[in-house]
């Protein structure tokens, strides 16, 4: 698949606000400051479509991008983010859980995490909501670029562990930074529009 033409459409925080059309949504999942925004900035070859940022925690809508007028990518906000409220906190799980629950459209699921670290407590829980609800779903390991080849691999293989990644699960190593993983997202893109096709028919 090649990416031509990536347009944001509208950020939501409430269904009511979400774009009507029968495309298929690939969603972004994960912590703040995991690089969702970079993702959608580097597989759609554009540096500023998603706004990327160092300071976590400042994507707090839902945010929709047309890719080709082919299929959406979702931009979902983070979670984990240490210094805010509770109130803020359920205003974020009533928000996702809403997308993730309720949306028609939605294809697939792309759990981003930092290859740099173990996953996270707030990782697990999301990795538990996405099996629980059966979502169709792949991880994408971010910032490759960041540590050594021996460390990336010693890192998979802590992630495959905590997930019990043995069904099938595909993770990704990516950069964002240099386009590591990009083709293979590209290719998994197309999967996933083909599927909905073959099940149209
Ligand atoms: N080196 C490197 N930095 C990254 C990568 N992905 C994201 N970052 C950096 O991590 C920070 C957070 O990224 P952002 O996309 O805003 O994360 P978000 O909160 O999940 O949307 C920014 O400073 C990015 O430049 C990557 O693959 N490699
Ligand atoms: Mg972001």
């Amino acid at each position: 698949m090649r990416i031509n033409n990536a347009r944001y459409v509208i950020s939501a925080v409430k269904k009511e606000q979400y774009p009507c059309h029968h495309l298929p949504e690939f969603a972004m999942v994960g912590k703040s400051n995991v690089g969702k925004s970079s993702f959608i900035n580097s597989v759609t070859n554009r540096k500023k479509l998603a706004y990327t940022s160092s300071q976590p925690g400042k994507t707090r809508t839902i945010n929709f991008y047309s890719i080709d007028d082919k299929f959406y990518l979702v931009d979902l906000p983070g979670y984990g983010f240490a210094r805010v409220s509770g109130r803020e906190k359920s205003r974020w799980a009533t928000m996702v859980n809403e997308y993730l629950t309720l949306r028609d459209n939605l294809r697939l699921i792309i759990h981003l995490l930092d290859i740099r670290h173990p996953p996270t407590r707030d990782d697990l829980t999301m990795y538990e909501y996405i099996t629980y609800y059966n979502l169709n779903h792949i991880i994408v390991a971010t910032k490759v670029d960041k540590i050594s080849r021996s460390k990336a691999k010693a890192n998979l293989d802590t992630i495959k562990k905590h997930r019990q990644v043995s069904d099938g699960i595909l993770i990704i190593p990516y950069s964002s930074q240099n386009g590591q993983g990009r083709e293979k997202i590209l290719e998994i893109f197309q999967q996933n529009y083909n599927n909905l096709h073959l099940r149209e028919k």
